[in-house]
């Protein structure tokens, strides 16, 4: 019997305060709006961003369904949805694409001036949210949310993609891998031949590496305080992985020393002020340029020396690797499907959604790379 029009009982991990753990509950999904579509999610990897919003560094609204790195499956369609029909497979994007507007026209834009990233993506764009438990609203999360059985997107918010595509693979190229390979292909724009550093490995600074090895520098100096990421930064193209507690100095020293001067290219992805420092510092003077990745705490101020710019260094931020989210994630998908990537090294863990706490602490204590829950 059809679902279409009618509201959805279903499992969500529903997290009620800062700080707390999830917790399994029975919500109810509104059928979709106009121009809204209604997804089954399939499954849905865990990234430190959603641990941002756990934590407080990034900013969102409770209760909340968080989650953003999803695959799913079109259940619904609300009045005037033509770019996804029910039946379609489908990655949400957090970073919507309506296509029309200036940010969406340049060609190196990608951040949609109709939909945002912060507390206007915890509701639909009419201000009201999809979910409820016992007849109270639940906040969405980041224009998507993914750790609950169905969803309800904008229609610029979802894409479709390769129905043959492994769900629990191509998940992550909603988010985690698309943002660190973006991040050097698009962002950093790594030549042949260069030298590049990526500090932090998890899973969206392996894909850093692998979009570095893919743009084919030369040495790509991998960096994390936890040396059980090493093997695997190996694995996927780093030349060297260096750890900052075994030196003395700050790291930007050891690093400009091992390559007379500073790396061609860095890329932050951990989203603290220090790092952000060190791999700005850790350039060359003149032409080095350092890419922000990791999402630093919501509304923080830093201090930088300004001579590290005025010497020709370049600092840039990057979300969602650069990419145009309507057009690239389904490239991205066939590009996986014809084996021009591998996602299996950043997948460590699968897991129920009953087990999302579990994932939550894996990556917590630095265990995963990256957990995804199947549904
Ligand atoms: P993760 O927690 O799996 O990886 C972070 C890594 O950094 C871990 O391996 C840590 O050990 C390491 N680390 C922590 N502190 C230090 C330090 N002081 N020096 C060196 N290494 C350190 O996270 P992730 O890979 O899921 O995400 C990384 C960041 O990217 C995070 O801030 C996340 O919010 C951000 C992100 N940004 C976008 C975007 O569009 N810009 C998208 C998705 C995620
Ligand atoms: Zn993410």
């Amino acid at each position: 019997m059809s679902t279409a029009g009618k509201v959805i009982k279903c499992k969500a991990a529903v997290i009620w305060e800062l700080k707390k753990p999830f917790s399994i509950v029975e919500i109810e999904v509104a059928p979709p709006k106009a121009h809204e579509v209604r997804i089954k999610i399939l499954a849905s990897g865990i990234c430190r961003s959603d641990d941002h919003a756990v934590s407080g560094s990034q900013y969102t609204k409770f209760p909340a369904i968080l989650g953003h790195e999803g695959v799913g499956v079109v259940e619904s369609i609300g009045e005037g949805v033509t770019c996804v029909k029910p039946g379609d497979k489908v990655i949400p994007l957090f970073l919507p694409m309506c296509g029309e507007c200036k940010n969406c026209k340049h060609p190196r834009g990608n951040m949609c001036d109709k939909h945002g990233l912060g507390v206007e993506a915890a509701l639909m764009a009419d201000g009201t949210s999809r979910f409820t438990y016992k007849g109270e609203p639940i906040h969405a999360f980041g224009n998507t949310s993914t750790f609950t059985e169905y969803t309800v997107l904008r229609e610029d918010a979802v894409v479709k993609i390769d129905a043959a595509a492994p769900p629990e693979k191509v998940c992550l190229i909603g988010c985690g891998f698309s943002t660190g390979y973006g991040a050097a292909i698009n962002t950093a724009k790594v030549e042949p031949g260069s030298t590049c550093a990526v500090f932090g490995l998890g899973g969206v600074g392996l894909s850093a590496v692998m979009g570095c090895k893919a743009a084919g520098a030369s040495r790509i100096i991998a960096i994390d305080i936890n040396k059980d990421k090493f093997a695997k930064a190996k694995e996927l193209g780093a030349t060297e992985c260096i750890n900052p507690n075994d030196y003395k100095k700050p790291i930007e020293d050891v690093l400009v020393e091992m390559t007379n001067g500073g790396v061609d290219y860095s890329l932050e992805v951990i989203g603290r002020h220090e790092t952000l420092n060190s791999a700005l510092a850790a350039c060359h003077k003149n032409y080095g340029i350092s890419v922000m990745v990791g999402v630093p705490p919501s509304l923080s101020q830093m201090t930088i020396m300004p001579t590290l710019l005025f010497t020709g260094r370049t600092w840039k931020g990057s979300l969602f690797g650069g990419w145009k989210s309507k057009v690239a994630v389904p490239k991205l998908v066939s590009d996986f499907m014809q084996k021009k990537f591998t996602l299996d090294p950043l997948i460590t863990h699968t897991l129920p959604l009953d087990k999302i706490n579990e994932g939550f602490e894996l990556l917590r204590e630095g265990k995963s790379i990256r957990s995804v829950l199947v549904f």
